[in-house]
């Protein structure tokens, strides 16, 4: 019998949903651009079956796929679960065979040494390929039109990390996926590897290094020159394991670290840079010039997760987990190994930062991101554990110093935003923004479509679902001429 605890995880909001299906033709309102051919996938994590333990949290669910199919004007529908070995192992059983999140000591027998990877934090396509992606195992992939599960990768027999981030990048120039691991020879290991692999699916390139001390490291840098890694004090030991804790605590006594790989270097090469305690995990984007190295984060005075706490017992502080993107600046050649200048770039509290990813390694002019703000109403059921509420979209010209905002209203939520060129060849930040707007109200989504320069008019189209996404982690757009198949599935489903 399916028993679903009924904690802040998984009631109110944050039910799960656990269905797949389809839907050709998604009704609209207002203006899908016909320019627009390709798909949107994201990813949100959805317990297939009652988890094994009441106090489970929400980012140990199983990876739940969307795509969105955009194609003249229309609009189509697909979600499957990410089969993962640990989806399909549950499956088999009718139940739930892995226990706590990144604890297999809570695991059944029968699971013991299997990747416990959920595949629930991203859903990326590089050479024609979908990578549904959790930061704690190998790359899973998938077909992005289809989205059947082929199995987990290493590259071609290559890669001997035993992790992959979550939130790899695509160089603009070379078409290499640009990405990390951390863990990367077994659970809390300060092992990592930087990674680039060739648009034909082949590493080509891995350096192995330690972190200052082993934390969650969700995200990453990539400039031209250099790759860049914030070191956090989200930790872990053994011994919270052994206790039962949640796997990461957070520990204020510790420093940050920004760490600098020369792309081209080797692990000798690597430089430290350091910083008091702080909190940040998502990285809009980086680059340099010369030997200086620009990295633009969201940064909180303290800890953003309620449900990893503070290792010394100290509550968790609302009003300290409020995030500004800030922009730091640290010189490759420089003596000390103190941060060159720490910039705060706005008055928007937010998270969820997006760029338009072909700018990607260089001197970006725009953002779009989550802005949050808690004083305004909010008719949805339940509080977040953390209290903040993402009710905006954002935009950043850093040019200009131009930023617009668009509430969704106080009967919706919004998830986050994905850029969408006009055209491959249009300038940056010519084009539209998808971001889904879930109604938790009357419990519906609907994935809207704006400006990317006129965010704040609301969407120019809205294509509406007819039930509610749960809240989702990261999404990304591919347009239909790196979908190898897309003329042959547009028939249908
Ligand atoms: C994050 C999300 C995760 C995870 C670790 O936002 C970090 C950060 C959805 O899972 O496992
Ligand atoms: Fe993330």
């Amino acid at each position: 019998m399916a028993h679903f605890p009924n904690t802040l995880a998984f009631s109110g909001i944050l039910k799960p949903l656990r269905f797949e299906g389809d839907i050709l033709d998604m009704e609209l309102e207002g203006v899908i651009p016909p320019e627009l051919n390709g798909t949107f996938h994201r990813v949100h994590p959805d317990q297939q079956f009652a988890p094994k333990f009441d106090n489970d949290q929400f980012f140990n669910g199983d990876g739940l796929i969307a795509q969105f199919r955009f194609r003249g004007g229309k609009v189509d529908f697909k979600q499957r679960y990410a089969q993962t070995d640990k989806f399909k192992l549950e499956r088999a059983a009718g139940r739930a065979l892995f226990g706590a999140y990144r604890n297999p000591a809570t695991d059944d027998p029968s699971v013991q040494g299997r990747i416990r990877g959920t595949a629930n934090t991203n859903a990326y396509v590089h050479g024609g390929k979908l990578l549904a992606l959790k930061e704690d195992s190998p790359a899973l992939v998938m077909d992005p039109l289809t989205l059947a599960t082929h199995g987990y990768t290493d590259w071609g027999g290559t890669c001997h990390s035993q992790t992959f981030t979550a939130h790899p990048k695509t160089d603009p120039v070379t078409g290499n996926l640009v990405a990390f691991s951390y863990a990367s020879k077994g659970l809390l290991t300060r092992d990592c590897t930087y990674m680039e692999i060739s648009p034909a699916g082949k590493l080509v390139r891995e350096v192995w290094f330690e972190a200052p001390y082993y934390c969650m490291m969700h995200d990453f840098g990539v400039t031209e020159d250099y790759a860049v890694f914030h070191i956090v004090p989200s930790t872990s030991t053994w011994d919270r394991l052994r206790a039962g804790l949640p796997h990461f605590g957070f520990d204020t006594k510790l420093p940050v670290y920004l760490g600098l790989l020369p792309r081209q270097g080797d692990a000798k090469d690597m430089k430290w840079f350091k910083h008091p305690n702080l909190f940040c995990s998502h990285v809009m984007n980086a680059f340099n010039d010369g030997s200086k190295v620009y990295f633009d984060t969201p940064v909180a005075r303290n800890n953003m997760f309620p449900f990893f706490p503070d290792i010394d017992g100290a509550p968790y502080k609302p009003e300290e987990a409020k995030s500004y993107m800030t922009r730091w600046t640290v010189d490759y050649n420089s003596r000390g190994e103190d941060f060159e200048k720490v910039e705060k770039l706005t008055s928007l509290m937010g998270e969820f930062p997006r760029i338009d990813d072909r700018y990607a390694t260089r001197n970006h002019r725009y953002g779009w991101l989550l802005v949050m703000d808690p004083t305004l109403p909010f008719n949805g059921p339940g509080a977040r554990a953390s209290g903040l509420r993402m009710n905006h979209l954002g935009f950043m010209d850093l040019h200009t110093g131009r930023q617009s905002t668009w509430f969704c209203g106080p009967d919706c939520l919004i998830q986050e935003p994905c850029f969408v060129p006009r055209s491959k060849q249009a300038p940056e930040g010519a084009g539209y923004v998808v971001a889904l707007i879930d109604n938790v109200v009357l419990n519906y989504s609907e994935l809207g479509v704006f400006d990317a320069q006129a965010i704040e008019n609301g969407p120019i189209g809205r294509a509406k679902l007819p039930f509610r996404l749960r809240q989702g982690l990261h999404g990304n757009w591919t347009d239909a001429s790196d979908l190898p198949g897309w003329q042959q599935s547009l028939g249908g489903l």
